[in-house]
């Protein structure tokens, strides 16, 4: 064999190997890829055997129901006294087209003058109680004795007759809806004229001899005492507490800057509240609302102080 010879052989038992040696890694690593498909065959295959989402059978059961209103009653008390039932009308026939409609609403009206309670139409389980109360000469009475007056209306009554509690100012429109959304154990609103304020301006009570004084370096918001509301039990607490506060304050000759919403204010300090409503719950027409909150839906409306209240 010459050297040319001894090449060609050279090379063709190279390639013979090679190729030898590609079939067999060829083979060996699809085998190992199969072992692996297998493996995850087997794996898959046994948790669908044991898989609690198979149903061979089927599921059968009735479809679920996405909006289910809630078996509840809301409870509203509403004070208008002297020339305050005036505003009477407005509150109740805005409040029928915006206020929980589709729930059970008990209004209970408290007045000196039950034959100015306006006819109003109320909505189907919407119901309205007239409770009557002296009258009274002072505003600040009639606005602090509406503690006094929700404590025992929820010892009466409310406690058996409802589940959620919300006191509202009279002198008050409703432009649009209030519903579900403004439940919780406790509920405040932020007063429309501090939401931007820092908390040292609140008109917080600020003499120490209150039992409503906070002082400058506490607080979260300034909360309207326009609206309060929560759970039965939960609104109890707090008019039970800022009622025995105001007594304390009253045995000393002390009335709290803005009256029951300065004690509120105190309360809702150490007792926070679950819920806090935006000032879209409690506005004032006088303030333009265009460009602050997209929608109005409870909104003072504008009196002439000096006009309706007796003092
Ligand atoms: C603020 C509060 C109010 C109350 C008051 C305390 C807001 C928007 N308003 O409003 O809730 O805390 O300060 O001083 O947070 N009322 C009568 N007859 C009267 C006077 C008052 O029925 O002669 C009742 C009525 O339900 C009225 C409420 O008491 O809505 C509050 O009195 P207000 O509206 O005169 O008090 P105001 O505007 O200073």
């Amino acid at each position: 064999m010459n050297l040319f010879q001894n090449v060609t052989v050279f090379l063709l038992v190279l390639t013979g190997l090679s190729i030898t040696g590609l079939i067999y890694f060829g083979f060996t690593s699809s085998s190992i890829r199969y072992k692996d498909q297998n493996f995850c065959l087997k794996i898959t295959k046994e948790n669908q055997e044991n898989s609690q989402l198979q149903s061979p059978q089927g599921l059968s059961y009735k479809q679920p129901i996405v909006v289910r209103q809630k078996n509840i009653t809301i409870a509203t008390t509403v004070f208008a006294l002297g020339k305050y039932t005036q505003f009477l009308k407005v509150f109740l026939e805005s409040a029928e087209q915006n206020y929980f409609v589709g729930f059970r609403v008990h209004y209970y009206v408290f007045t000196d003058q039950p034959e100015l309670v306006p006819e109003v139409k109320m909505g189907e389980e919407h119901n309205l109680t007239v409770l009557k109360v002296p009258s009274s000469n002072r505003w600040q009475d009639i606005s602090l004795s509406r503690m006094a007056r929700l404590e025992k209306l929820i010892e009466s009554r409310l406690i058996n007759e409802a589940d959620y509690v919300f006191s509202l100012d009279v002198d008050s429109k409703f432009y649009g809806h209030w519903g579900v959304e403004t439940l919780g154990r406790l509920v405040g609103v932020i007063h429309p004229g501090y939401y931007l304020t820092s908390r040292e301006y609140f008109t917080y009570e600020r003499r120490p001899e209150s039992q409503a004084f906070i002082p400058y370096s506490e607080g979260d918001y300034y909360y309207g005492g326009a609206v309060i509301g929560g759970l039965v039990k939960d609104v109890y607490r707090l008019a039970k507490t800022c009622r025995e506060q105001l007594d304390i304050d009253a045995s000393k000759s002390i009335e709290a800057a803005w009256q029951e919403e300065s004690h509120l204010n105190k309360y809702f300090l150490y007792n926070k509240p679950s819920k806090v409503l935006s000032p879209e719950y409690l506005w004032q027409d006088q303030i333009p609302h265009k460009d602050r909150v997209k929608i109005l839906r409870f909104s003072q409306i504008i009196k002439n102080y000096a006009d309706v209240r007796p003092n």
